[in-house]
């Protein structure tokens, strides 16, 4: 089979892209009650241009299950409103304190920290909301909610957040470095995978490829972000560059050169689409998803 490229995925994921951007466009329209001023900021960080990485991985997952994408859109749109509450709340003063974010102002500059505070906290909850009432099957959408808490969670996500905020002085080894990216990064990848498999209806053997494929992956976009803030550039990331070495963080390249976190990254992505192989060609979206992380400019 030929090698899948970085303009592959691009060329196969504008569907999935459009299909979740309209939809996360309806759910943060709140027709009853929400007050105007948290609408605009919602609507401001959740739909701001971000790459759409996490949902399409969860449609992608589903497709490679042989699952129906209509089906698997609501978790595919919860997984993103937790990655732009996430931002938001990263971006604060009282945590990463940056003021660009996906090409624009950073929630809180727009709108002033409280009300950032709040699009964060309604864009969680929405996401368990939008779970519980549109994903089939409440036995599906049990499962989907407790896996999406958990990596979101305070073993997850958060606890790798907590664990960077705290970190830089004792980190000093690569082992302790992936063990903190894999909790503030990986696990919400290889929930979107998850979630997929689980709305198809997926195996334990499916689901346990998934997984790995998206630990893996998780660990290698993480890599690629980490050369990007050493050497990318802001128009294309978006964001501000060299705020790791601002800032004394410990980072891949800074432990291992740029050289070896590129192999390295290069090496998790070959082992993220080997462990594809229970899916066969079904998976050819989630491994050209793959190559797109490692050759990435944003
Ligand atoms: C719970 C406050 C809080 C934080 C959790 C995920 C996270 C920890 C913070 C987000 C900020 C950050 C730098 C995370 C590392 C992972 C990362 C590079 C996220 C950006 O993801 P992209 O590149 O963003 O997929 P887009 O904008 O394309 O969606």
């Amino acid at each position: 089979m030929p090698q899948l490229t970085a303009p592959d995925f691009l060329q196969l994921a504008e569907p999935h892209r459009r299909r979740v951007d309209d939809a996360l466009s309806a759910y943060a329209s709140f027709e009853d009650g929400c007050p105007d001023p948290l609408v605009d900021a919602i609507r401001y960080a959740l739909l701001a241009p971000g790459k759409r990485l996490r949902p399409t991985l969860v449609l992608m997952a589903a497709e490679a299950c042989g699952g129906d994408l209509d089906n698997a859109l609501p978790a595919a749109c919860a997984v993103e409103m937790v990655h732009a509450y996430s931002l938001v709340h990263d971006d604060l003063p009282a945590m990463d304190d940056d003021d660009l974010r996906r090409g624009q102002p950073t929630c809180h500059k727009a709108f002033g920290e409280a009300m950032a505070i709040l699009a964060g906290d309604g864009l969680l909850t929405q996401a368990f909301e939008v779970i519980a009432r549109d994903v089939k099957s409440a036995d599906v959408a049990i499962e989907c909610c407790r896996v999406l808490a958990q990596a979101a969670g305070s073993c997850g996500m958060v606890g790798g957040q907590a664990d960077d905020l705290t970190a830089d002085v004792e980190l000093s080894d690569i082992d302790s470095l992936e063990w903190l990216h894999r909790r503030k990064t990986g696990v919400m990848f290889e929930a979107s995978v998850r979630l997929g498999g689980l709305t198809a209806q997926a195996d334990a053997e499916r689901l346990t490829a998934l997984g790995e494929y998206g630990q893996r992956l998780g660990l290698a976009f993480q890599i690629i972000d980490d050369l990007l803030d050493a050497s990318g550039s802001e128009v294309h990331t978006g964001k501000r560059v060299g705020k790791d070495t601002e800032k004394g963080k410990v980072t891949f390249p800074g432990l291992l050169g740029v050289d070896e976190s590129r192999r390295r990254a290069e090496t998790l992505i070959a082992e993220a689409c080997d462990s594809l192989a229970p899916l066969g060609d079904a998976a050819d979206g989630l491994r050209s998803l793959a190559q797109f992380v490692v050759e990435r400019n944003r």
